[in-house]
């Protein structure tokens, strides 16, 4: 064969996502693998409004900008809001079949921003609120938020000889959610890419507010390597420390079972720095109460 007739190996097309390559995410970040499935998952015919945070800073380095659909930054604390302003306006204009999301991370969301969500939720707007829990503010530097786990060490919550980290228990934001009374609401995970893209087609099918709460691990918040994130996501689930349910008008009518793949806590802390002092003589007891946090998450869901 000549030169000019060989055929020159076509490489297959690559469908690009809507939240594309080349922003400024960390290897390894789970939001952004979060985001990414949503984004794809929900549809190029949806407008979306996201919360000051990591997934906004790392994406709109300006003038460039990853998203490849209608999208806009708001507030940190008021991305619910931003988003109801457009369901309201869609509606005024008799556009019913363009889907609306608002997004931010869990100090956007469960802390800040509780204000703006509730209010979406109680007003019952058609929009999918979605939040990327990687369990502090990572934008500013890792400081603790109302999602941080028990005894997770932050910037704000630091261990030492005397303390342990975190000192609170995480809040319960699904509960908070739902008990709004609202047709969907559910958690995800990064460690599960098909039932968290399933679980965002499904909401947006149902008239009303929606919310989907997303693990998303954070190798430099939580202190582990990169390539272990999805590992790190799924040992979450596993141990019973973040429980994957789906929840109709404030019942939950689905869980994801862990039954013979129950993990011990300690596999899942171990692999994070963030955990590094429950590993200690003086820390048996703190390590005691992790234990009891995810049998509690285990009998009230019924996972076992
Ligand atoms: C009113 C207000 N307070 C504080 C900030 C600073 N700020 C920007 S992002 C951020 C942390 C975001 O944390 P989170 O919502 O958990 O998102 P993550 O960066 O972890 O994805 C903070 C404190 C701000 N932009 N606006
Ligand atoms: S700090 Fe964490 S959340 Fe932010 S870009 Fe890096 S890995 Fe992602
Ligand atoms: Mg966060």
């Amino acid at each position: 064969m000549t030169e000019s007739t060989k055929t020159k190996k076509q490489k297959p097309p690559v469908e690009e996502s809507l939240l594309t390559c080349g922003h400024r995410a960390c290897a390894g970040c789970g939001e952004a693998l979060g985001a990414k499935l949503v984004m794809d998952a929900a549809g190029p015919n949806t407008i979306v409004a996201t919360s000051t945070g990591c997934l906004e800073v790392f994406s709109t380095a300006f003038p460039q900008t990853a998203w490849r659909m209608p999208w806009i930054h708001s507030l940190f604390e008021n991305s619910a809001a931003v988003a109801a302003g457009i369901e309201a306006a869609l509606r005024n204009k008799g556009k019913h079949d363009i889907n609306v999301i608002a997004q931010g991370g869990d100090g956007g969301t469960a802390d800040i921003g509780l204000g703006c969500l509730s209010g979406l939720l109680e007003r019952n707007q058609n929009v999918l609120y979605v939040c990327y829990d990687n369990e502090a503010y990572m934008n500013t530097g890792v400081q603790r938020s109302g999602l941080t786990p028990y005894n997770a060490r932050t910037s704000t919550s630091p261990s030492g000889t005397e303390s342990f980290g975190n000192q609170h228990q995480k809040k319960n934001l699904l509960g908070i959610c739902a008990a709004h009374n609202i047709p969907y609401a559910a958690t995800a995970t990064v460690a599960y890419p098909q039932d968290l893209m399933m679980k965002v087609k499904k909401a947006l099918k149902i008239p009303g507010a929606k919310f989907l709460q997303v693990h998303v691990p954070c190798p430099l918040g939580w202190i582990h390597k990169s390539e272990l994130t999805i590992e790190v996501a799924k040992l979450a689930v596993s141990t019973g420390l973040f429980p994957i349910v789906e929840m109709q008008y404030n019942k939950v009518t689905r869980t994801r079972k862990i039954g013979k793949d129950r993990r011990p806590v300690e596999d899942y802390l171990k692999l994070q720095g963030r955990f590094k002092h429950l590993f200690t003589d003086t820390a048996k007891d703190e390590l005691e109460k992790v234990r009891q946090i995810a049998q509690a998450n285990i009998e009230y869901f019924g996972l076992e």
